[in-house]
C-alpha cells in the first residue's frame, strides 16, 4: 500500500519540474503519514485507555511498519507527534530532580455528606454575599500518580512527578512512552509555555495482563494498578516503561491557559479538544447534586476501566479559585470526596464460638465497631480454629479488617507488634458454649463440633431454619426472625411443633404481637407446605452429609421413607453418591429415638408426599456409562457433579481408559483431557453437562 509513496526518483534532482513535483509529492506523503498516525493514535487509545482494541495485532504491526518506512525514507517530513518516537530512549542511571515552577498542591478529603456540606460552607464563609453558593465542578479521583507536563510552543518537553509538591523527578523519557500522552499539540503551537497536570495510571485490564505475564515468567507481580503505574514511571530503562500500559488523564492547566477560559470545566473541555484524555466531569449547583454525582460514580465504579478512590469537587470559577487561594498546601476551593476505606484497623475485643445446624463450632471475632466500606462492622468471621492459628490472632489484638462490596468482612492482618502484654493464645472450647456437651475436632476436618445434636438449643434453632428454607419444606410465609421468636418463647422446639402452631394462634397474637392477618398467612403457608416430595422431606430433616442431591438419590433408591429408615449400612451404600461416612450418619440418624419421634409427629400432623416413581437402573439415561471428571467446574463442586452423574445412572471413575464413556472437563483440565483426546473419549464441557442434568 505504501509502495507508491516511496521515492522513485533521487531526492537530489533539482530541476524546476521535479521541485514542483516534490512539493506536491511531499504534501501527499504528509497526508499519508497523518492517516497512519491518526489510525495508530485511535488504536492506541482504544487499546491502552479504553481496553477495547479495534485492530488485530497484525494489522497494528502493519500500520506501524508502514509509518516507519515512510519516516525512514522522508526523515525531514517526520511529524512531531508520530507515535513511532514513543518507544523510549536509552536507560538512565538516575532521575534528575526538578523544582516545580508552581508548587503542586495536595488535596484535603472528606468521606461523608455532612463533611462535604462543611467544606462548601467553609467556601461560602470566604465569599462575598453575591458570590455565595458558587457552581462546582466534579471529577473522578483517579488512583494514579500526579505528574506535571510541559509543552513549549506545542511540543512536549518535560514530565515531572509530583514529588513533595516543590520538587519532583524528571521522568520525561518514560512519559514519552505513554500512548495517549500527546507529544505535539498543534492547537498550542502559539503558546510559549503550557503546563498541564494530571494523573498517570494503569488501566485495570492492562494491569491484569502485566501481572499475568509476570506470573508466567515467574517475575514479581504488582499488588495493585497504582503500584504498577508507580513502578513503571520509575523505570530507568524507558524501553521497559514503553512496554507498560500507562495512560495520562489531565486535570488542570497551571501555565499557558488561554484567557478565554474562565472555568475548570471549560479548561478540561479545552484539554480534551486539543488532544488530551480527560475523565468524565459534571457541573453541580448544590450539595444534593454533588451527592448524586458521588453516588452515581459509586454505582459505575466497578465498570470503569481504571481504579478510582473517590471523586474530586472543585469550585468551577477560576477567578473564585484564585480568590480563595490555599492553606498549608491544600486548595481551599477543592477537596477529594473519597469512597469509604475498605480496610481499616480496629481492636479484636473477643472471640466467641457459634454453633451451626449440624453442630459445627465456628469462631466469630467481636470487634470494637468501625466503619469499613461504608458500613459499621462489629463481627468478623474467623472461619475455623485452623484459621485462628494461621493468623496467630488473640483477643485484644489490633487487626486490619477488609470489607469490599457485599463480601463478608474478614481479618486480613494481625498487628503482632501491638499485642497487649497480657494476651493469651486462643484455645478451642472443650464443651459447647450453648449446651455444654463435649466438643470434638475430628482429625481430618477443619471444624470442631458439638456432640449434643438436637439436644443443643443452637442446633435446634438452626435445624428449624433449615427445615423451613426454600429448598427444603419451603414455608416462605414463616420468616427466620419469627421462627426464632417462636423458638425463644417455647412455642416451637422441634420441627414437628411447626405443624401445631395453628393450636396456638392466640399466643402468636399476644406473645409475638402479630396481627390476625399475619397469623392467618403463617398458618396458611404451613398448611400449604404439608404437600411435599420425599426428597425435599429427606433434605429438610438436615441429616449431616445429606445435601439436596443426596436426598434425591436416597428418595430414588428407596422410594419409600419406611424402607429408607429401615435400611442398613450396606443398603445405604448402594445409593449413588453415598459413601461410608454419609451412610453411617444416615443410619445413626434414623435410629435416634428423638428423630423417629419427630418424623412420626410430622407424618401424623399431615405432612405427605406423592409416591416416588422409582426408575429401574436400566431406565436411567446414563445407565451403563462410565464418566470421569477433571478440571475446575464453575457452577458446582466436583462432588456435586459426581452425585448428579450417579443420579442419572452413570458410574464415576477417577481415571481415563478405553472404557470411559465421557470426560466432563472443567477449566484448567490437564493430562486427563490430553489422554481422553488421544483415546477418542467424548469430551463434555460444563455447559453441556448442565443442560444434560437440567440446570
Ligand atoms: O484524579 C485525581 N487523582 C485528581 C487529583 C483530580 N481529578 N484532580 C486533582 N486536582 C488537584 C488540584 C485541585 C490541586 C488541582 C488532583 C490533585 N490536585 C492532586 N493529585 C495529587 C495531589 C493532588
Amino acid at each position: 500500500m505504501t509502495d507508491s509513496l516511496l521515492p522513485t526518483t533521487s531526492q537530489k534532482d533539482t530541476s524546476e519540474k521535479t521541485i514542483i513535483n516534490d512539493i506536491a509529492n511531499n504534501d501527499a506523503i504528509i497526508v499519508q503519514m497523518r492517516v497512519f498516525i491518526d489510525a495508530l493514535k485511535t488504536h492506541n487509545n482504544a487499546y491502552y485507555v479504553l481496553d477495547n482494541p479495534i485492530l488485530e495485532d497484525s494489522e497494528y504491526d502493519q500500520l506501524r511498519r508502514s509509518l516507519m518506512e515512510l519516516e525512514e525514507a522522508y526523515p525531514d517530513l517526520m511529524q512531531p507527534d508520530s507515535p513511532i518516537n514513543q518507544v523510549g530512549d536509552t536507560p538512565l542511571s538516575a532521575f534528575t530532580q526538578v523544582t516545580h515552577d508552581i508548587q503542586m498542591l495536595s488535596l484535603g478529603n472528606v468521606f461523608e455528606y455532612d463533611d462535604l456540606r462543611d467544606f462548601m460552607r467553609r467556601v461560602n464563609d470566604r465569599l462575598s454575599v453575591a458570590q455565595q453558593n458558587p457552581e462546582y465542578e466534579m471529577e473522578l479521583k483517579l488512583d494514579g500518580l500526579a505528574v506535571s507536563l510541559k509543552y513549549v510552543h506545542g511540543k512536549f518537553v518535560q514530565a515531572v512527578t509530583r514529588g513533595d509538591g516543590q520538587t519532583g523527578e524528571d521522568i520525561t523519557q518514560n512519559a514519552k512512552t505513554i500512548r495517549n500522552l500527546p507529544l505535539w499539540l498543534a492547537a498550542a503551537a502559539d503558546i510559549e509555555l503550557l503546563e498541564v497536570r494530571g494523573e498517570v495510571l494503569m488501566p485495570k485490564a492492562g494491569f491484569e495482563r502485566l501481572n499475568r505475564l509476570a506470573q508466567e515468567n515467574e517475575d514479581k507481580t504488582f499488588a495493585n494498578p497504582r503500584n504498577a503505574a508507580a513502578g513503571s514511571l520509575r523505570q530507568l530503562d524507558p524501553a521497559v516503561a514503553a512496554s507498560r500500559p500507562l495512560a495520562f488523564y489531565g486535570y488542570s492547566i497551571n501555565q499557558g491557559l488561554p484567557d478565554t477560559i474562565d472555568t475548570q470545566s471549560g479548561a478540561l473541555a479545552w484539554l480534551k479538544d486539543i488532544g488530551f484524555t480527560v475523565s468524565a466531569v459534571e457541573v453541580v449547583q448544590n450539595p444534593r447534586e454533588a451527592q448524586a454525582y458521588y453516588e452515581s460514580v459509586i454505582e459505575a465504579r466497578a465498570e470503569l476501566p481504571f481504579e478510582i478512590d473517590g471523586t474530586v469537587i472543585k469550585v468551577n470559577s477560576l477567578a473564585l479559585q484564585q480568590q480563595l487561594g490555599f492553606l498549608s498546601r491544600e486548595p481551599r476551593w477543592a477537596t477529594a470526596y473519597k469512597f469509604p476505606a475498605e480496610t481499616v484497623m480496629t481492636r479484636l475485643q473477643s472471640i466467641e464460638w457459634q454453633v451451626g445446624r449440624t453442630g459445627q463450632i465456628t469462631p466469630v471475632g467481636k470487634l470494637e465497631p468501625v466503619k469499613v466500606g461504608g458500613v459499621t462492622v462489629s463481627n468478623v468471621t474467623l472461619h475455623n480454629f485452623g484459621e485462628i492459628q494461621r493468623l496467630d490472632v488473640r483477643a485484644g489484638d489490633m487487626v486490619s479488617v477488609h470489607r469490599a462490596g457485599d463480601v463478608i468482612p474478614k481479618v486480613t492482618r494481625v498487628w503482632h507488634d501491638q499485642r497487649p502484654a497480657d494476651s493469651e493464645p486462643v484455645i478451642l472450647p472443650s464443651t459447647c458454649p450453648v449446651c455444654d456437651s463435649p466438643v470434638v475436632l475430628p482429625e481430618d476436618e477443619a471444624l470442631a463440633r458439638c456432640t449434643g445434636g438436637l439436644f443443643c438449643p443452637a442446633q435446634q434453632q438452626e435445624a428449624l431454619i433449615h427445615f423451613v428454607s426454600r429448598r427444603a419444606m419451603d414455608i416462605d410465609g414463616l420468616g427466620e426472625r419469627w421462627l426464632i421468636g417462636f423458638f425463644n418463647h417455647g412455642l416451637v422446639k422441634t420441627v414437628a411443633d411447626i405443624y401445631q402452631l395453628h393450636n396456638h394462634q392466640d399466643e402468636l397474637i399476644t406473645l409475638e404481637k402479630l396481627g390476625e392477618k399475619s397469623v392467618q398467612n403463617i398458618i396458611a403457608a404451613i398448611e400449604a407446605s404439608k404437600h411435599t416430595t420425599l426428597s425435599r422431606f429427606i433434605y429438610a430433616l438436615g441429616i449431616r452429609g445429606v445435601g439436596e442431591t443426596t436426598a434425591q438419590n436416597l428418595a430414588q433408591q428407596f422410594g419409600d421413607l419406611d424402607i429408607l429408615m429401615a435400611a442398613d449400612i450396606e443398603a445405604l451404600l448402594l445409593t449413588p453418591d453415598v459413601g461410608a461416612i454419609t451412610a453411617e450418619l444416615a443410619y445413626k440418624f434414623f435410629r435416634a429415638p428423638h428423630n423417629i419421634e419427630v418424623i412420626t409427629a410430622l407424618r401424623e400432623a399431615g405432612v405427605y408426599w406423592d409416591k416416588v416413581e422409582q426408575k429401574a437402573p436400566s431406565d436411567l439415561p446414563l445407565d451403563g456409562q462410565t464418566w470421569v471428571i477433571t478440571g475446575a467446574l464453575a457452577s458446582m463442586a466436583r462432588d456435586e457433579a459426581k452425585a448428579k452423574l450417579q443420579a442419572l445412572g452413570a458410574k464415576v471413575s477417577g481415571s481415563i481408559s478405553a472404557k470411559t464413556t465421557a470426560l466432563l472437563a472443567g477449566e484448567k483440565a490437564g493430562s486427563k483431557l490430553t489422554k481422553a483426546e488421544k483415546l477418542g473419549v467424548k469430551i463434555v464441557a460444563e455447559e453441556e453437562f448442565l443442560a444434560m442434568v437440567g440446570e
